[in-house]
């Protein structure tokens, strides 16, 4: 299992961090998942055999947010 803070850019409100965590809770291989928007981050657990660190980015971007600034 591997822990990793990713950033998440592009959230305004409550809604945007559901909309971002729904999203990364539903990837297989997801442990577990806590969005700051304040932080601008996730502080995501995963089984890296399982999905990778691309995975959950494209997952981020897929859902209309930036991994990037
Ligand atoms: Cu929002």
């Amino acid at each position: 299992m591997k822990s990793e803070k990713i950033g998440v850019y592009g959230m305004s409100c409550e809604h945007c961090v559901k909309t971002v965590t729904q999203a990364l809770s539903s990837l297989k291989g997801v442990n577990s998942v806590n969005v700051s928007l304040k932080n601008k981050s996730a502080d995501i657990t995963f089984d890296e055999g399982i999905v990778s660190d691309e995975d959950i980015k494209k997952a981020i971007e897929n859902a209309g947010y930036k991994t990037s600034e």
